[in-house]
């Protein structure tokens, strides 16, 4: 099955008893035991079935099978935020006195969480540039039991080598763990190119609308129980109704990426001609350093961009000041075209010479372009500049 049918309708299928092809939300926090046995030999993982929405919840299961399925791997565990699937994910993977290999670009608050709470837990994280495999490689300790990366990473927009990833971390016994927020399974999926563990922010693209907030992180059947086995005490769970409202999202996956990256990619090469811009982020265009590994690991480029203005951070401002179609927000994947300022916003958690280092200038504008007819955004970006 192409990967278009598998996101309509993978891992679903209308309700035996009832024929309803939309998946019933179960908005229940507990479930009743046939008798006091059933409940004891539930606790004690003698029999499968549920318990308690904290534990496993049927609407919150099906979307985890299905981002599996998606991802071409076996189980996954859903998270009330994509932070949330961070937190657990490290802690599942690491312990007190184990180091972990992070990307220098990624988002600000997975920045922040590594940054200031991982070492209070004895947990140490080197940040280094993945895409350098030989930083990547000199990074790596006897200790080291993760290699986290995005790609394309926010907000840059730098590609990563998976396969080369993977390859160093399989040889060093550690993990790789690749958020693919960005890209999503229908442009690009990790683990066919080795990678252990996927994790997706599905606040942005999975469901598309701007309505949730959720996490998810998928991988080995082993690897997700002994994920789950924390998840569980720890307490992050995805709501019901966000597990449904990501279920409803993610049918219209493909026609939505497919319109992001196309408008995109028109929207970079306006910007890239435009005498007011600097540089434009964005892998699709052929002058981004990241170009040819984009082409091989990503079936499309996706909906982000960035770019430096002439002006630097004042022309940026007025950029966003002036802007009437584009709303001026963080978050992305949504429907809006939303546009913001990574050094002030989504990556304040970064110190200026942490944003120097990798490459957010001070004036760095991120657009996650959205489903309006891209003519408008383009002249609403048009008649945005013209103050400038
Ligand atoms: N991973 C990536 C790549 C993200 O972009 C984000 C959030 C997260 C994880 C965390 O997910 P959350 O807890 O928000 O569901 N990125 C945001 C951004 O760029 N603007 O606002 C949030």
């Amino acid at each position: 099955m192409h990967i278009d049918s598998k996101i309509v309708h993978g891992g679903q299928h209308p309700d035996k008893e009832t024929g309803a092809l939309s998946p019933p939300i179960f908005q229940t926090s507990t479930f009743a035991f046939r008798d006091a046995d059933h409940g004891a030999r539930l606790f004690n993982q003698e029999e499968s079935g549920y318990i308690y929405t904290r534990l496993s919840n049927p609407t919150s299961d099906l979307l985890a099978k299905k981002i599996a399925l998606l991802e071409s791997t076996d189980a996954g565990v859903l998270f009330a935020s994509g932070l949330s699937a961070v937190f657990n994910l490290v802690i599942t993977v690491a312990q007190a006195g184990d180091h972990v290999v992070s990307d220098d670009t990624i988002y600000g608050g997975t920045f922040a969480l590594f940054k200031t709470i991982m070492p209070r837990l004895g947990i140490t994280v080197t940040f280094v540039n993945t895409a350098d495999i030989d930083a990547l490689s000199r990074a790596i300790t006897d200790k080291t039991k993760l290699i986290f990366t995005e790609t394309p990473a926010n907000p840059t927009m730098k590609i990563v080598d998976i396969a080369a990833c993977a390859a160093l971390a399989k040889k060093n016994h550690a993990l790789l763990c690749v958020d693919n927020t960005f890209a999503t399974p229908y442009l690009q999926r990790p683990v066919e190119l080795g990678a252990d563990i996927v994790l997706h922010s599905m606040t942005k693209y999975f469901g598309g609308h701007g309505d949730i907030i959720g996490g998810a992180v998928v991988g080995s059947k082993e690897f997700i129980h002994e994920l789950w086995e924390n998840a569980k005490e720890i307490g992050g769970c995805i709501s019901p109704f966000n597990a449904w409202l990501v279920l409803r999202g993610l049918k219209t996956l493909a026609v939505r990426m497919d319109r992001h990256s196309k408008s995109a990619q028109k929207i970079a090469e306006y910007l890239s001609r435009h005498k007011k811009v600097e540089r434009v982020y964005f892998p699709g265009l052929s002058s981004h350093p990241g170009h040819d590994l984009a082409k091989k690991q990503m079936s499309d480029f996706g909906g982000m961009l960035g770019f430096d203005l002439k002006g630097g951070k004042e022309a940026g401002k007025v950029l966003m000041n002036s802007v009437k179609l584009c709303i001026l927000a963080v978050s992305l994947g949504d429907v809006d075209t939303l546009i913001e300022h990574p050094a002030s916003m989504t990556h304040s958690t970064y110190t200026d010479e942490e944003l120097r280092a990798c490459g957010i200038t001070a004036g760095f504008v991120r657009l996650s372009v959205g489903l309006e007819h891209v003519d408008d955004i383009i002249d609403d970006l048009e008649q945005a500049m013209a103050n400038i």
